[in-house]
């Protein structure tokens, strides 16, 4: 045996293909694991184990090609990727692992000879979620994308304890219950203990004169914390790869303390073991309330430290300490700031541990990292008190101050005088409270700085960080975002795909812009039947689900108008429900006659310590409540508030949707990818000119589209003026919605819940500018009832919908990171 991390000595040990890909095989595999790993004996008793007797059974033929795809590594994979990301939304693991190695039939057949329905075993996997929302699902498609491409990617991230919290209803509020998602057992997972690293915090720092004249810089006294990796593995679609998803979990560096333990303390030798693994027990929430804790910087720095050690020391192992050429051999990814300590991280490990002097150590940085930005809203920009940074990662901020002296005197040397330009760009935001600037950090240390949409990125290139793309023009670009069409599609609509693939070929499942091949078909009256039946099937199935969930039962023949994501004000579910009860007094006063039957869906969560957002689902759920029992909207008007929203349930709901609501006030949202999921299923959207609305309008054209509401300019424009009083006073609809709401209808005994709803509306000050959208909104929803209402008409759409979604696959997306950024080659292997 060779002390090699490689598996090239042991080559001979796991023979590919050794395990058989039969029912047969599946099935003795399954009842071993079943039996003798589990311990089970019945069906009727132990059902619950058969998902992990499966995941097992699948995690072996995964192995065999995870060892192929490690050695082809080393072998001929030069250039490396490293994405860097606090977040993972993976969702169920199972189906996809089951699809990627094409045995889905075969193991279904296998359960099936024991009496049990895959679906079954499939339900009872719980969700993986690792992360928040939109930024932490566009890590997992990348991941996919990246395998499915075969190119050289490994994903790090954090083995929170606690995932995304469970949401449940309770009078209409919204209750948070942890999410205890290791509890059961997560299959996938293969511990990594002889990969483990030490990560500092705390200590002073230290400087020495070395012989030869140089200074030394070391970290001492620090409390250490133990990075233990754990490797997830991702496989790509059928063609024989299967990368690594690195998560990091803290434990104590010493199980306990003996000293103290034999000194009779044995509480404090206890506390100190959960003080490090605190640093990895919960998942943060993504709001401005949750900012700057002392845990959530230490978990930054955590994912940062670990993750680079562990890629300098391959790098050490492979070719030794000549750190000359790993600048071109690596690119590190950082999933907008919150890893973004990983660049000053990288000079100290550079400098303080391999011995490289600044200059080169810089280089290296500076070539190698690149950054994305993920948002517009100022409130979500980190920033980091220069004290704490001082408290816990000394070292560290000595370097910080060092690159922010270099970048100042660049700033000078470009603009000689412009003192109030150097206060805007320095990495440190003095005041009472000096801050450390997190992008303007990450800004300095990449050499690529990438939005998420064209808007986007043009928003970030002449406002947010202008000064920078002066001095830097060369570094800002746009990745516009996709969404993997294996698990938004293939996966999570059998009856459309299968409709798809009937029609022209199964190849847009790795080629997306195949589908355009439908647009062709998108008049022919049988494909639009059976296009038709498709989508009611998914419709009755999403009532199912609902009416399980929530108690609601929906119509399916009705319009299902769907609007799921965070709950955040600049998404404006507020305007949403603003219609929704127009629509309810348009019928009460017997108006509705020429409306169209329809069923709202909305869900998401909202931060815990997110008050506004929180109303907002109340809200939702008293007016649903009120419509759902005036027997009055009865076959006209529904809504139902999808409870505890998460990736399994996106992809019951975005098969069902016949209109998607991407409705946020313009130039706030950065992207979306919950858009293009809809519109790939063959939604059609209600939107604003905001994020990849934009690409996607442009895509399907106008008359595919619902566009309506003021443009980024038009918002700005009218922000100095804006008077939501005198524009509701203006609207006869706007008043009766806003008497409505004023009069206590929708919150008879609840006196007062939904006044901070009413003020948000009429708040000169909105930064959302609701009211301002509201007629052009209304208008567009009618102008929806108007399509829908001609059901050829409506099937064009939706197929041409589905047709023009090529753009928005994240294997497009990946596609461009790689071009232009990564420069990987695709290290292909045999296949299946
Ligand atoms: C938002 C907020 C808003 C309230 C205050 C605190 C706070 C903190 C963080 C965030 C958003 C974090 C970044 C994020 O998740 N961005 C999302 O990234 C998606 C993938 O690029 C993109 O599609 C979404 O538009 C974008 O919101």
């Amino acid at each position: 045996m060779t002390d090699d991390h490689s598996t090239l000595g042991n080559l001979e040990l796991l023979p590919p293909g050794a395990l058989g890909m039969d029912a047969d095989a599946i099935l003795a595999d399954l009842t071993h694991y079943f039996c003798h790993t589990l311990g089970r004996r019945t069906l009727r008793f132990d059902a619950p184990f058969l998902y992990q007797a499966l995941a097992l059974t699948v995690r072996d033929r995964l192995m065999e090609r995870w060892n192929e795809t490690n050695i082809a590594l080393e072998r001929n994979g030069s250039r490396r990727a490293h994405y860097l990301s606090l977040e993972y939304l993976m969702g169920r693991l199972l189906r996809n692992a089951l699809l990627s190695i094409d045995i889905e039939d075969r193991a279904a057949c296998a359960l099936e000879r024991i009496g049990v329905a895959m679906e079954e075993v499939q339900g009872l996997e719980h969700d993986t979620g690792l992360g928040n929302g939109g930024l932490g699902r566009l890590a997992a498609c990348f991941l996919d994308s990246c395998a499915t491409l075969a190119l050289p990617v490994t994903g790090y991230g954090i083995r929170y304890q606690y995932g995304m919290f469970h949401q449940r209803i309770s009078d209409g509020y919204q209750v948070e219950e942890p999410d205890p998602w290791l509890r059961d057992v997560f299959p996938w997972e293969i511990e990594r203990i002889d990969l483990a690293r030490t990560i500092k915090y705390g200590g002073r720092t230290a400087v020495h004169e070395e012989r030869d004249g140089r200074t030394r810089h070391e970290w001492v006294d620090t409390h250490d914390v133990l990075a233990i990796p754990y490797d997830v593995p991702i496989p790509g679609y059928r063609n024989g790869v299967v990368n690594t998803l690195r998560l990091w979990s803290a434990a104590a560096t010493d199980e306990f303390d003996l000293e103290e333990f034999n000194a009779g303390s044995y509480s404090e030798a206890v506390a100190a073991k959960n003080e490090a693994e605190n640093i990895s027990m919960v998942l943060y929430p993504n709001t401005a309330t949750e900012s700057g804790h002392e845990l959530r910087l230490k978990q930054q720095y955590f994912l940062a430290s670990a993750s680079l050690q562990d890629i300098l020391a391959d790098w050490s192992r492979r070719r030794g300490g000549d750190f000359s050429g790993f600048a071109a051999d690596n690119c590190f990814q950082l999933n907008d700031t919150h890893p973004a300590i990983a660049v000053p991280e990288l000079m100290r490990l550079l400098m303080d541990e391999h011995g490289l002097g600044w200059d080169a150590a810089w280089a290296v940085t500076r070539e190698s990292m690149a950054y994305t930005n993920h948002t517009l809203l100022p409130e979500a920009l980190e920033t980091w008190p220069v004290a704490m940074f001082r408290r816990l990662l000394p070292r560290v901020l000595e370097i910080i101050f060092e690159i922010n002296a270099r970048l100042l005197a660049e700033v000078s040397l470009a603009w000689p005088g412009d003192n109030e330009r150097l206060a805007r760009m320095s990495i440190i935001e003095e005041g009472p409270e000096p801050l450390v600037r997190m992008a303007y950090l990450a800004i300095a240390g990449s050499f690529s700085v990438n939005g998420v949409a064209e808007l986007h990125s043009n928003l970030l290139r002449h406002g947010l960080f202008q000064d920078f793309a002066e001095l830097w023009p060369e570094k800002f670009n746009n990745k516009t975002n996709g969404v993997t069409q294996r698990r938004w599609l293939a996966a999570c609509n059998p009856p459309l795909s299968g409709l798809i693939s009937e029609r022209i070929g199964p190849g847009w499942a790795t080629e997306l812009s195949r589908l355009a091949e439908l647009a062709e078909h998108a008049g022919d009256a049988s494909f639009q039947a059976a296009w038709r039946e498709a989508r009611a099937a998914n419709k009755g199935r999403l009532a199912a689900g609902i009416e399980q969930r929530a108690g609601v039962a929906l119509d399916p023949e009705m319009l299902f108008d769907v609007q799921v994501k965070r709950i955040h004000e600049y998404k404006r579910q507020l305007l949403n429900v603003l219609h929704a009860i127009h629509l309810y007094d348009q019928i009460r006063r017997g108006d509705g006659e020429h409306r169209v039957p329809r069923a709202l869906i909305i869900g998401g969560k909202a931060a815990p310590g997110y008050v506004m957002a929180k109303n907002i689902i109340k809200f939702i759920n008293n007016v649903a409540g009120v419509i759902n029992s005036d027997p009055a909207m009865a076959g006209r008007l529904q809504m139902v508030f999808y409870p505890d929203y998460n990736v399994s349930a996106m992809e019951l709901i975005c098969p069902a949707a016949d209109l998607s609501e991407q409705i946020s006030t313009a130039g706030k949202e950065a992207s979306g990818t919950g858009n293009m999921k809809f519109m790939m299923n063959g939604a059609v959207t209600i939107g604003t000119l905001d994020g990849a609305n934009v690409e996607i309008l442009e895509a399907v054209g106008g008359e595919n589209f619902f566009l309506f509401g003021l443009n980024v300019e038009e918002v700005e424009a009218a922000r100095a003026a804006y008077d939501p009083a005198a524009i509701v006073a203006a609207d006869a609809d706007f008043e009766r919605v806003m008497q409505l709401l004023g009069s206590g209808h929708f919150n008879r005994l609840e006196p007062g819940v939904l006044d901070p709803i009413i003020h948000a509306v009429l708040n000169p000050a909105d930064p959302w500018m609701t009211a301002a959208d509201f007629r052009s909104y209304i208008d567009a929803q009618a102008r929806v009832d108007e399509a829908f209402r001609d059901a050829g008409r409506w099937t064009r759409m939706s197929i041409l919908n589905t047709a023009h979604s090529g753009r928005f696959s994240s294997d497009r997306t990946i596609e461009d990171y790689n071009r232009d950024i990564w420069r990987l080659q695709a290290v292909p292997l045999a296949g299946p």
